[in-house]
């Protein structure tokens, strides 16, 4: 699915910004005061508890004009996302329905619209987790009649329009959708996608705006004579123009290649190391909502750090996310919103009775059909981004119980057919050990999150190194692929100190970092480390968290910690080595 974007055949308007909103109504006009700002989760905008524990659909709507020069061209609205069920109503007439709260969808409202005038834009948006949707979770009724929602995951359940709204003009006749491959010899593979046959010419152009190859047909392969590589800190984009009679759209991209050899990650054939985080999309007052302030500032505070990768843990993050790494030459693991596919965590923390995690009554068939929709999504909408280097089916999934095998064989399956360029990853939980697990030998990179002297071995780092390496080691070997920690870390409460080994303290969160540090280096087949967490974020209530989870090297207003200043002369020491 093609980004929004001016050209001269398309017109865009945002429409973000203040709307309407409640949490009772329909598609004819709302009876409310409230207004909420749209890109926002609306649970923290307002004080009323209902509105932050409401569970079920809310309402935004706001009157919206379409420019009166659209007479004649295909008139489109854009969610760039609707968390996690959207409904989206012209007037009274019902246009579109998606599920997947961190995707893209769009309707073609062109036949109940007009040019120059105004119609009514209604959006529900529900907020339920089940059985049958990606991230899952259960709906309770408390003895007196309230519904409550859990979840499997360890962030807040933020809802609403997080990202941003538009109102697109397109040509009848238009390009649908693009995909690039590309060669280190600057060979760009291109197939283009349009709403009905018509001759397809494509231009390339440098980031100077010079051409630098041309090519005909709806597919096909063009070189860019001299290329310069996309590489990872020091990025380099071209364009491939689209064109057809009355429609044209430039894809950006970058020419890099990304490929898995024995227990090494390769971009463009040199093997990389990756430093980073898992992170959230998670700022306070917006819940989830995009905010290109923090954008920035997050990128340069990964800068800072030495940071060279991220993994947008536990959902697809906001386009504008992927364009600016891009743009940056930081490198992206990408992560589907399948979290929580793991009853045995559930129960070992909230000593819930054990069930199997994959089975018809828990997660079976429909989950897994939600589950590869959700892939389906992220692949269209991510395939053409030089910065994602891999994709990341799940976050601790149970893969150490029975039937995890008949779950995941498929979603590998379809994920290696959507793209055949890519490493497909999942990250390891705790339980999932390199003896039990079932599913490793399906993926390229073994991700593995570990908590060694945080949940094991509690302030013991000592005993926790030695597991810590036990453990690395079993990977290792067993699979002969690249192992690489996709998350450790410890909370800390900013201004707690100690000279001993003393959870929740800044120096305990520095020397657990120290003490995992000392493992990698010894263990060769080993790519990659990716702190938990960025920053602090919030999550659902818990006697195991403190106003949410404070595992961040930055706190929630992405002030950094001890550690931080720790991270940052490893990583900056380790650019030029590794
Ligand atoms: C891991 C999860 C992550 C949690 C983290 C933690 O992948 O989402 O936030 O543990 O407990 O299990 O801090």
């Amino acid at each position: 699915m093609l980004k929004p974007r001016p050209t001269p055949t398309r017109e865009l308007v945002s429409l973000d910004g203040l709307w309407r909103f409640a949490l009772e109504g329909g598609p004819g006009p709302l009876d409310t005061a409230l207004e909420a700002a749209v890109p926002a989760s609306y649970n923290d905008l307002f004080t009323d508890p209902a509105v932050r524990d409401h569970v079920g659909w809310v309402w935004y709507q706001r009157q919206v004009r379409v420019p009166r020069g659209w007479a004649g061209e295909r008139i489109v609205l854009r969610l760039d996302a609707a968390t996690h069920h959207g409904r989206v109503y012209v007037g009274d007439v019902l246009v579109a329905e998606h599920t997947g709260g961190y995707t893209p969808f769009e309707a073609d409202i062109t036949e109940h619209v007009r040019a120059g005038q105004e119609f009514r834009l209604t959006v529900a948006v529900g907020n339920e987790l089940t059985g049958v949707t990606i991230p899952p979770g259960t709906i309770t009724v408390s003895a007196d009649g309230r519904r409550r929602q859990t979840y499997l995951h360890d962030f807040y359940n933020y809802a609403g329009l997080a990202r941003s709204v538009w109102l697109c003009s397109r040509p009848p006749v238009h390009i649908q959708d693009i995909t690039l491959v590309t060669g280190l010899d600057g060979t760009v593979r291109y197939t283009v996608e349009t709403s009905e046959p018509t001759p397809v010419r494509v231009r390339v152009l440098d980031a100077a705006g010079t051409q630098v190859a041309v090519g005909e047909g709806a597919t096909g392969t063009v070189r860019i004579e001299d290329v310069t590589l996309w590489r990872p800190g020091a990025p380099y984009l071209y364009e491939l123009v689209a064109e057809i009679d009355g429609d044209s759209y430039p894809q950006p991209f970058g020419v890099r290649t990304v490929e898995v050899r024995g227990t090494e990650f390769l971009i463009n054939g040199e093997p990389f190391y990756f430093t980073g985080f898992g992170r959230h999309e998670d700022t306070p007052v917006r819940g989830k909502g995009h905010d290109d302030a923090y954008l920035v500032h997050d990128f340069q505070l990964m800068d800072w750090t030495g940071a060279n990768s991220f993994r947008t843990s536990h959902y697809p993050y906001a386009e504008e996310v992927m364009d600016f790494a891009d743009r940056h030459g930081i490198v992206v693991i990408d992560e589907t919103a399948a979290v929580g596919l793991n009853l045995a965590v559930a129960s070992g923390l909230f000593g819930a009775p054990p069930r199997p995690t994959f089975s018809p009554e828990t997660y079976g068939e429909a989950t897994r059909d939600a589950h590869a929709q959700a892939i389906r999504e992220l692949v269209a909408r991510d395939k053409n981004h030089p910065s994602v280097v891999m994709w990341c089916l799940a976050n601790e999934p149970a893969s150490n119980e029975e039937g995890a095998r008949e779950y995941f064989e498929p979603l590998v399956e379809l994920t290696r057919e959507l793209d055949p360029t890519r490493p497909v990853t999942y990250s390891a939980v705790m339980f999932a050990t390199h003896d039990n697990d079932r599913i490793a030998d399906l993926f390229d990179v073994v991700c593995v999150n570990r908590y060694y002297g945080w949940y094991i071995a509690t302030g013991d780092l000592a005993t926790a190194e030695a597991y810590l390496e036990r453990d690395l080691r079993g990977w290792a070997e067993r699979f002969g692929k690249p192992v690489m920690m996709s998350e450790y870390g410890a909370d800390t409460q900013p201004g707690l100190h100690s000279v001993w080994d003393t959870p929740w303290t800044e120096e305990y969160q520095q020397a657990y970092l120290e003490m995992h540090h000392r493992v990698f280096d010894r263990i060769e087949a080993f790519v990659g480390e990716h702190v938990w967490n960025f920053a602090d974020f919030q999550t659902a209530h818990g006697i195991h968290r403190v106003d949410g989870n404070k595992k961040g090297v930055f706190t929630r207003d992405r002030r950094p910690k001890a550690a931080a200043h720790a991270l940052r002369t490893r990583w900056k020491g380790l650019a030029g080595r590794k």
